[in-house]
């Protein structure tokens, strides 16, 4: 399995609607920052990464896998998945320079469509290459009835329907308003609607301080949240330490945290009970599955945070066993030759070889951007 080539790709697949804002961002396209890998024998792999699709920013990421992280792998055998891993993760002039951020989702690029080649090369779903499903079925949790620019009547009648009629367990609502009383009216009215039998988790991405998150969680705390997802900047350890020591309320994160070690520091300060590792901000799977053993070993519980909309992620849930739900975001699905699904609110297990990561024709004929 001898790489012969790596070639980036940029894709921005529309979200519908026009798009969503939650605490921090306004998204209008979801950004596919592609690595198309193909061997010496023609076997064809695809990895991405998952952005707000901002073309410059993007560009660099494309820049990084086609000007740092080629050259490394062309003329490499495919099957070494650990030793690439680290050959490109602690390349000396790279190491020093970009040891997170914008390398790294490069990387997630290249380890993902590395991983992708090697389970098509078995023939098997990355999910039976890696060893097969590990128990029962993945619950799915509804993302996508929750953002914050969609009014309260629709997002209470949006959550009541994702749980009445198409069967999720759960919903995800976001929070983190300039005012902590509306988010407060928001989360309750949604309550009220779903039952005390649904799960409800609500999602702040970093916005609040410590005080403010206090007085949400106090006054929160009735509500039987299933978590509160990034409640403070994303890099404060001693602060989320702080909070979970003052709530009832769990903490969620993970899904800005570039390394294991970053994982690391919020498990051994007690400041993370569901951990939210995320393959397209990690590099790749490789480094995903360590930080999910990590977790397991302290018997937290694993729901990946779906920078890739799930394509990937499903293969991992299915197969590892701290893994039983995941986030649902359909925004990008249609535009892969393998769209995953979602019924009743569990995860379908994907059939096709590979880890779902191949675009369609048609997504690159209209909405591949130029790399410069
Ligand atoms: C939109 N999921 C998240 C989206 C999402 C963000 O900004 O990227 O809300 O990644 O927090 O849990
Ligand atoms: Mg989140």
């Amino acid at each position: 399995m001898r790489i012969r080539s790596v070639e980036p790709y940029i894709l921005h697949l529309p979200i519908a609607g026009g798009g969503i804002r939650d605490s921090t961002h306004h998204v209008t396209h979801w950004g596919v920052v592609g690595a198309r890998i193909e061997t010496e024998d023609g076997l064809v792999g695809h990895g991405f990464t998952g952005t707000h699709a901002h073309l410059p920013s993007d560009r660099l990421i494309a820049g990084c896998i086609r000007d740092l992280w080629a050259p490394l792998l062309v003329g490499e055998d495919a099957q070494d998945s650990e030793r690439l891993w680290t050959k490109l993760a602690r390349f000396p002039p790279v190491q020093w320079v970009g040891r997170a951020g914008m390398t790294t989702l490069a990387h997630a690029a290249v380890d993902v469509a590395l991983w992708d080649l090697r389970a098509k090369h078995a023939g098997l779903p990355l999910w039976r290459f890696l060893g097969g499903a590990s128990g029962g079925e993945v619950a799915a949790y509804n993302t996508d009835v929750g953002w914050l620019s969609i009014p309260d009547d629709v997002l209470v009648d949006g959550c009541r329907r994702a749980v009445e009629e198409d069967g999720f367990p759960g919903v995800k609502v976001k929070v983190g308003s300039p005012n902590v009383t509306t988010d407060l009216r928001r989360v309750e009215a949604v309550r009220r609607a779903i039952g005390r039998d649904a799960t409800l988790a609500v999602d702040g991405n970093g916005k609040w301080d410590l005080p403010t998150c206090l007085r949400f969680c106090r006054a929160a705390e009735p509500l039987d949240l299933l978590w509160f997802e990034e409640p403070l900047w994303y890099d404060d350890v001693g602060g989320h330490a702080a909070l979970a020591r003052a709530t009832r309320i769990p903490v969620a994160l993970g899904e800005q945290l570039y390394t294991q070690d970053a994982f690391h520091a919020f498990m051994d300060a007690g400041a993370v009970h569901w951990v939210q590792p995320d393959v397209t901000r990690l590099a790749g799977i490789t480094e995903y599955v360590r930080v999910a053993d990590a977790a397991h070993a302290r018997r937290l519980p694993v729901v990946a945070h779906a920078g890739d909309m799930g394509q990937v992620h499903v293969h991992l849930a299915v197969w590892h066993p701290a893994s039983t739900s995941m986030e649902w975001i359909p925004w990008i699905r249609e535009w892969f030759e393998e769209p995953v699904r979602v019924a009743r609110g569990i995860w379908l297990r994907p059939e096709r070889p590979g880890a779902s990561t191949t675009p369609t024709e048609e997504a690159f004929r209209r909405f591949a951007r130029p790399i410069a």
